[in-house]
């Protein structure tokens, strides 16, 4: 296991090693338990995601992770951007799959402006976006959960957090961490 050096040139390397191949597990013998995702707390970079151009991932010991060393950011830059962090896992027939992840909100601004819409897909069912969070989300790390329900057939579901910026209102950056994929 490499350890993560908390420098700028260290996130780039990262960023540079993006796989970014959607990461998906056959069902096992026992099909409904457990966590399914290889990368859920951004230790290995983003290794499992499908990360944007501006997707870093830090392992900063004075903005310290959920859990381990590394976390993803969306970081406000003040500049009119979009950027996307996606996932794909393979959910098997009749199981439940529980989402869970841990946001914290660093921010300048006072009202609504910048962004983090948090979206599940599901085979079958239309995405919907299930999170809109903003500057009001608090600066300590705070846990936020869906999940699917069952279905008498295989399903992929995708997560996807998607940040958008606007310049000029103030800056706003997410930090995500330890997005967990359980079955059920
Ligand atoms: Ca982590």
């Amino acid at each position: 296991m490499k350890a993560f050096v908390a420098t700028a040139s260290a996130a780039a390397l990262l960023l540079l090693a993006a796989g970014s191949v959607p990461y998906g597990r056959p069902a096992a013998d026992t099909p409904c338990t457990g966590q399914i995702h290889t990368n859920p707390g951004f230790e290995r970079g983003t290794t499992g995601w499908t990360a944007g151009p501006r997707i870093v991932v830090l392992g900063d010991a004075t903005r310290p992770a959920h859990t381990g060393r590394a976390y993803a950011t969306f970081a406000g830059l003040d500049v009119t951007r979009t950027d996307l962090l996606r996932t794909n896992v393979t959910v098997p027939a009749d199981c439940d799959l529980t989402v869970r992840f841990w946001v914290r909100t660093t921010t300048t601004e006072t009202s609504r402006s910048d962004y983090l819409n948090v979206g599940l897909a599901v085979t079958g069912i239309p995405p919907k976006t299930r999170f809109s969070l903003a500057f009001d989300g608090g600066s300590q790390w705070r846990q936020y959960t869906m999940s699917t329900g069952t279905a008498t057939t295989e399903r992929t579901a995708t997560v996807s957090f998607v940040a958008s910026e606007t310049t000029g209102n103030g800056v706003t950056a997410f930090d995500v961490d330890d997005v967990t994929f359980t079955l059920s």
